[in-house]
């Protein structure tokens, strides 16, 4: 959807019950035809829109696409989210921020898609972004701390995508899992991607990239086991706009904290209610190897820390954690096979 169809969105949406095809083509300086064929493509993104040949158009019912004028009600945040970019598809919304970033688009600025063909996970993995139902979206940020504390960002993003999954699914029971995770049932329904343009002492930005699988009623066949979505899970719809500006609220919310704070100090209680991994038996894996032992919460720079079957108290700063299965209780047979 190109900027002409939101401006021609725009006006529908202040037009009142009818708005005539020529006083939208005059206002937006384009032919009776052309604001046809933008309502066409409207209605094709699921607003209702009726037409009457002597009134014009008027718009009824919005579609649940997270379009900046969808999204703007929702906002109540002075940066996050004041200018956002809607694409269709793109390859990856944070590639596509990147880009806007040396443009010279400032902190706060989001970039939100339908679809990506390219979505980007951690260390080259994919995230299946599949169009018509979810969240796929890059918030620019321009924090001025030290390189050493970018990674705690994730899990600033992390509290966020909980608060605004709380806010706008309250029946949904979702867990936070080290470092980027968000899980319903033990399935992962969202992941945070952070990534840096940094030096030595200085951050030129980050961004923040966040996948919400939300209204999708399948789930691609090779993620079935690890993965779900708001909609399996809740059993019915979620507002995409909705839920795009709950999250940027407590996004903006929780990293003005983080940057007076100075740590993760003032998310740690939240972090660790909320956490899927709090007293679980868990082997951690990173370039240095896997450690097994059980999970004790989180640090304020943001490490994780593992007890190991020896009482030591181990610091992870990055890497995979998968949760073990609890231990055989006794009497309780072997398993067969
Ligand atoms: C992540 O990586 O979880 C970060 C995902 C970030 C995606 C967003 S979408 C908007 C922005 N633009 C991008 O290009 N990316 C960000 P990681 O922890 O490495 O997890 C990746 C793994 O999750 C994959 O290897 C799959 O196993 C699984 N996965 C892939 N797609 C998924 C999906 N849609 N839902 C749940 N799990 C998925």
């Amino acid at each position: 959807m190109n900027e002409t169809t939101e401006h021609v969105l725009e006006l529908l949406r202040g037009g009142g019950e009818y708005l005539s095809g020529e006083e939208i083509g005059r206002k937006l300086g384009i032919s009776r035809s052309a604001v046809w064929k933008h309502v066409r493509e409207l209605k094709e993104a699921g607003y209702g829109i009726v037409s009457s040949p002597k009134k014009g158009y008027g718009l009824r019912a919005a579609a649940n696409v997270p379009l900046a004028a969808e999204v703007a009600p929702h906002l109540k945040t002075l940066t996050l989210g004041r200018r956002i970019e809607y694409y269709d598809e793109v390859d990856s919304t944070n590639r596509a921020a990147g880009d806007l970033a040396r443009q010279g688009a400032v902190g706060g600025a989001v970039i939100v898609a339908d679809a990506q063909s390219a979505g980007r996970g951690r260390m080259g993995r994919r995230w299946e972004s599949p169009a018509g139902n979810n969240l796929y979206f890059s918030v620019l940020l321009t924090p001025n701390v030290e390189p050493a504390r970018v990674p705690q960002l994730a899990l600033v993003a992390a509290v966020a995508v909980h608060e605004g999954l709380a806010e706008c699914c309250p029946d949904i029971a979702a867990q936070i899992k080290w470092p980027n995770d968000i899980l319903v049932g033990g399935r992962k329904v969202a992941g945070i991607l952070c990534e840096a343009s940094l030096e030595a002492d200085r951050v030129h930005r980050v961004i923040l990239g966040i996948g919400i699988n939300v209204n999708g009623t399948r789930v691609p066949p090779a993620l079935r086991a690890i993965a779900t979505t708001l909609r399996i899970a809740g059993g019915r719809e979620v507002s995409r706009p909705a839920l795009l500006g709950a999250v940027l609220n407590h996004l903006e919310a929780r990293y003005e904290g983080w940057l007076q704070d100075g740590s993760l100090a003032g998310l740690i209680v939240y972090f660790e209610k909320h956490s899927a991994l709090d007293d679980k038996p868990v082997a951690a894996e990173n370039l240095s190897g896997v450690v097994r032992g059980t999970a004790r919460g989180i640090t304020p720079a943001g490490e994780l820390l593992i007890e190991t079957p020896g009482g030591e108290l181990l610091h992870l700063l990055a890497g995979d954690v998968h949760l073990l299965p609890l231990c055989r209780t006794e009497g309780t047979p072997p398993p067969v096979g």
